[in-house]
C-alpha cells in the first residue's frame, strides 16, 4: 500500500484515476488540484475521507508541492490546462501550469527521490495526413502545433532532462483522445451530447474530416497503473486503443444513439492550426507490459457515456451556459 499524490485529480482523467485507485487498490490518495474552471470537487465528494483527501492549490506553488511530495511515495501528474481552443484564446495559463508546474514538481521529486509518472498526450507529435499509413511511436520526433501541445511537449522534455541529468525516477505516457464520464463539456464528445440533450444542434469544426484515436478513460488509467507497477524508469509509453474515427462519423453516431436524424448538426468555424489526424501505435505498452484495452467497442462505450451525461445533469448543467458563450464568441 502506498501514498499517492495525484495532481489534477478533480479533472476528467484524474477523477477517473482516483476513483479507480479507491475501488481497486489499497493506496491512499492526496489530490492536489487548483480547482480551475476544469476542476469539480463534486466528482470526488462521495469517496471515503480515509482514502482520498483533496488539497486545493497549484502545482506551481513550490512550498505547497514540497510539503506534499515529502509525504508521498508516488506522484502522478495529471494537472494541466488541457483545452486546445482555450490555448488559442489565451496561452498564458498553459505556460504557467504545464511548464512551470511540471518544473516545480520535478524539483520536489528530485529532492525526495520520489517515483514520478508524467501524463502527456499524443499531440506532442503533431499530426498525420489522412492517408499516411504511419502511426505515432515512442521514436516519432516532437512537432507540436498549438500553445497547448507545445507546452505539453516542453513539459515532457523537462522530465526527460531531469531523468538524464539528475537521475529522477520517472516514466512518461502519451495517450490519445479520451472519452467517458466526468469529462468537461467544453470537449468534443460531451459538448455534442449535452447540446442534443438541450435540443441544440451539434457543432462540427470545418468539414469535420479530422481523425482522432479514441480510448475509454478507464483503459488509459489501467495503462497508467500498469506503468506504475512494471514500467521501466526513464521510458516513454504510448497509450492507444486503435480507435481512429473521423469527427463527422462521431457526431453522426452520437445523433443516431440519441434518436436524432444523423444530419442534424451544423458546420462551424474551424480551429486555427487544426491538427488533421492522430494515430497511436501502442505495441511497446502491449508487448512489454501486457496491457490491452478492455473497451473493445467504441459504440457501446459511447452509449454508456451518453447515459452518464443524461443521468448526471446536476454535474454539468451549472457550466453549460458559460461554456457555450465562449464558443459563440468564436463563431463555434
Ligand atoms: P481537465 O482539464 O479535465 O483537468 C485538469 C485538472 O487540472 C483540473 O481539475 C484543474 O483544476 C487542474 N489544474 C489546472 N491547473 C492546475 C494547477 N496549476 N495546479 C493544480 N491543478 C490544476 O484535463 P484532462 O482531460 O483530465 O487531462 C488530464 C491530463 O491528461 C493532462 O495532463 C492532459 O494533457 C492529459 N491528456 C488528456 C487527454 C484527453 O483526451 N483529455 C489525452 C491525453 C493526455
Ligand atoms: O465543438 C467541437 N467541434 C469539433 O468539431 C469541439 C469542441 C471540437 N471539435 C473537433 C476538434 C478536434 O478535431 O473535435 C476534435 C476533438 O476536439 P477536443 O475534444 O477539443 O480534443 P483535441 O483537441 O483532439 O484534444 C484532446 O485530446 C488530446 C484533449 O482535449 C487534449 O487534452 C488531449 O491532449
Amino acid at each position: 500500500m502506498g501514498r499517492l499524490l495525484v495532481t489534477g485529480g478533480a479533472g476528467f482523467i484524474g477523477t477517473n484515476f482516483v476513483r479507480l485507485l479507491v475501488d481497486s487498490t489499497d493506496h491512499t490518495v492526496t489530490v492536489l488540484d487548483a480547482m480551475t474552471y476544469a476542476g469539480n470537487a463534486n466528482s470526488l465528494a462521495d469517496l471515503p475521507a480515509n482514502r482520498c483527501r483533496l488539497v486545493i492549490g497549484s502545482v506551481s506553488d513550490a512550498e505547497l508541492v514540497d510539503s506534499l511530495v515529502a509525504e508521498s511515495d508516488i506522484v502522478v501528474h495529471f494537472a494541466a490546462e488541457s483545452h486546445n481552443d482555450n490555448s488559442l484564446r489565451d496561452p498564458s495559463p498553459f505556460i504557467q501550469t504545464n511548464l512551470v508546474g511540471t518544473y516545480v514538481l520535478l524539483e520536489a521529486v528530485r529532492k525526495y527521490g520520489t517515483r514520478y509518472h508524467h501524463i502527456s498526450t499524443d499531440e506532442v507529435y503533431g499530426d498525420l495526413e489522412l492517408d499516411d499509413p504511419a502511426r505515432f511511436t515512442e521514436n516519432t520526433p516532437y512537432n507540436p502545433s498549438s500553445p497547448y501541445s507545445s507546452t505539453k511537449a516542453g513539459s515532457d522534455l523537462l522530465v526527460r532532462a531531469w531523468v538524464r541529468s539528475f537521475g529522477v525516477q520517472a516514466t512518461i505516457s502519451n495517450c490519445s483522445n479520451n472519452y467517458g464520464p466526468y469529462q468537461h463539456i467544453e470537449k468534443f464528445i460531451p459538448r455534442q451530447i449535452t447540446n442534443v440533450i438541450d435540443g441544440v444542434r451539434p457543432k462540427l469544426y470545418g468539414a469535420g474530416l479530422n481523425v482522432r484515436d479514441w480510448i475509454h478513460v478507464t483503459d488509459h488509467n489501467l495503462a497508467v497503473l500498469r506503468i506504475l507497477e512494471a514500467g521501466r524508469l526513464g521510458e516513454t509509453y504510448l497509450i492507444g486503443a486503435d480507435g481512429e474515427l473521423g469527427n463527422k462519423t462521431v457526431i453522426e453516431l452520437i445523433l443516431q444513439l440519441m434518436d436524432q436524424p444523423v444530419d442534424a448538426y451544423d458546420h462551424v468555424n474551424d480551429r486555427a492550426g487544426h491538427d488533421m489526424r492522430y494515430a497511436i501505435d501502442s505495441t511497446k505498452l502491449r508487448t512489454e507490459l501486457g496491457w490491452e484495452p478492455t473497451y473493445g467497442d467504441f459504440e457501446s462505450g459511447l452509449a454508456a457515456t451518453i447515459d452518464w451525461y443524461r443521468a448526471n445533469e446536476d454535474w454539468w448543467r451549472p457550466v453549460k451556459q458559460a461554456t457555450e458563450a465562449k464558443y459563440a464568441a468564436a463563431g463555434q
